[in-house]
């Protein structure tokens, strides 16, 4: 053989090498995606990825076998075990959080306290309708033992066939010591301290879910807090592919919209139903919700601009909303609204909010409100662009991408339509993969999911 042809077989073998190499790493990792830009703070995701697996078990093995040399501050989460040394015991605890097989997880909260939790919770509170949904999505909506105020509208949805007899309260610490809870959730940071205090042997874990933060989604507490979920209730895989699910279709909306120049964009004012102008003529002002709201983001990932933008403290890290005077209306152009509303509140049914969402069939009220939005003297906005924005978009599990999705759908009909993309689509998947509502006629709900003047219904 002479050197050419050599060199040529040596070439191919090489290629042929690579390329088995390569169809060996996709073929054991169907999803390269990475769900997080910062490190897991779960105890044994001692590489600060996104994950506890077996790269983490063989990180820490090499400790444990003295060829690596453990750096506390730069590998904090090797200690799995959160004892202060890093041993065989951490090793094996890393193999059974990989496995789902941990009796216990240590993990930072959604404001970076550490805690320990017992994984495999059987006696859940669930403080508001993310949490409900969260916990019934890792499967453990028949674990609920109790939840607050609101949650009772959606258990025949989440978990008609829980076993307990389910209790609706929140505050009476009394009450709450006899359910024998393992894990209390949290649903917004100010509501840790007070259970905290008053029930030492429960878990009491905000999870982070009241950030998702749309743009950086891979950076907030909101990813943390469904990769937390996995590790808690042991199936770390579903909570990874929710996870997947919400940041695909973030990226499917984005890719439609990221190109359209800023002065083609439509001006939106988020808004809600309840105690302004558009519930009533006796109010003067309008709720603006700001850059820091959920559904500010879903507007801001769907090509939308906030009418907001010029308003005080738009961009506040802390509030969420301002109530400026009617004549402000007068100083902006507006071509969309949203009207956020809570039929189902904390204080009881709200009767003067429609129905709406995934528990409702009638979308009727939600159209009467428009008629009645769009009559209002001192509003022009067309009727077709008024959209009621049911609960769930704005405080639910999915972080309001969904909530993006049917916005994308309102501002850019024709872009949807040319790219085939249609919200309910997702929103089905949802409801019946993620949620796992068995038994559900989505033709039946899709109507009333949420409503738009011009939004293509079933009939
Ligand atoms: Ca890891
Ligand atoms: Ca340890």
């Amino acid at each position: 053989m002479d050197k050419k042809i050599q060199m040529v077989a040596i070439v191919v073998v090489i290629a042929v090498v690579a390329a088995a190499a390569v169809f060996f790493i996709s073929s054991q990792k169907e999803d390269p995606r990475i769900l997080l830009d910062g490190a897991l703070e779960v105890y044994g995701n001692a590489d600060n990825n996104w994950t506890v697996d077996n790269s983490d078990a063989d990180f820490v093995q090499s400790i444990v076998d003295g060829k690596t040399v453990w750096n506390k501050n730069e590998n904090p989460y090797a200690d799995a075990n959160h004892d202060g040394k890093v041993d065989s015991a951490d090793v094996t605890q890393i193999k059974d959080l990989a496995k789902n097989n941990a009796k216990t997880v240590w993990i930072k909260d959604g404001v970076g306290t550490e805690m320990e939790v017992k994984c495999k919770p059987q006696r859940i509170y669930a403080f508001q309708v993310q949490n409900a949904e969260l916990a019934t999505i890792m499967g453990y909506g028949d674990k609920i033992v109790a939840g607050g105020p609101p949650i009772q509208y959606y258990e025949p949805y989440l978990f008609p066939g829980n076993p307990n007899d389910v209790q609706y309260f929140s505050g009476d610490y009394e009450r709450f010591s006899e359910l024998n809870l393992d894990l209390y959730l949290v649903f917004a940071p100010t509501q840790i301290a007070t259970p905290t205090e008053k029930l030492p042997n429960v878990d009491v874990v905000y999870l982070g879910l009241y950030y998702p933060r749309i743009a950086d989604m891979e950076s907030s507490v909101f990813a943390q807090g469904i990769l937390k979920a996995g590790y808690i209730f042991g199936d770390k895989e579903r909570a990874e592919g929710y996870l997947n699910f919400l940041l695909d279709l973030r990226d499917e909306i984005n890719s439609y919209v990221k190109d359209i120049p800023d002065a083609d964009r439509p001006e939106v004012l988020v808004s809600q139903l309840s105690n302004t102008y558009y519930s009533s003529e006796d109010v003067k002002t309008v709720v603006a919700y700001t850059k820091n709201d959920a559904v500010s983001q879903a507007v801001a990932l769907a090509g939308g601009k906030n009418v907001a933008r010029d308003l005080p403290n738009y961009d506040s890290e802390t509030s969420y909303a301002q109530r400026p005077e009617l004549e402000w209306l007068d100083t902006v152009d507006i071509d969309y609204t949203t009207v956020h509303f809570q039929r189902y509140a904390w204080t009881g049914l709200d009767q003067n909010s429609p129905e709406g969402g995934y528990t409702a069939t009638d979308s009727k009220g939600m159209y009467d409100w428009i008629s009645t939005i769009a009559g209002r003297p001192l509003l022009d906005i067309d009727e077709d662009n008024i959209i009621m924005l049911p609960q769930e978009n704005r405080n639910g599990s999915h972080g309001s991408i969904l909530t993006a999705a049917y916005l994308f759908q309102a501002f850019y009909p024709d872009i949807a339509k040319k790219n085939h993309f249609d919200p309910d689509k997702y929103m089905k998947e949802f409801v019946t993969k993620w949620l796992g509502i068995s038994n559900y006629d989505y033709a039946a709900h899709k109507d009333a999911m949420i409503a738009w003047g011009a939004r293509p219904t079933n009939d």
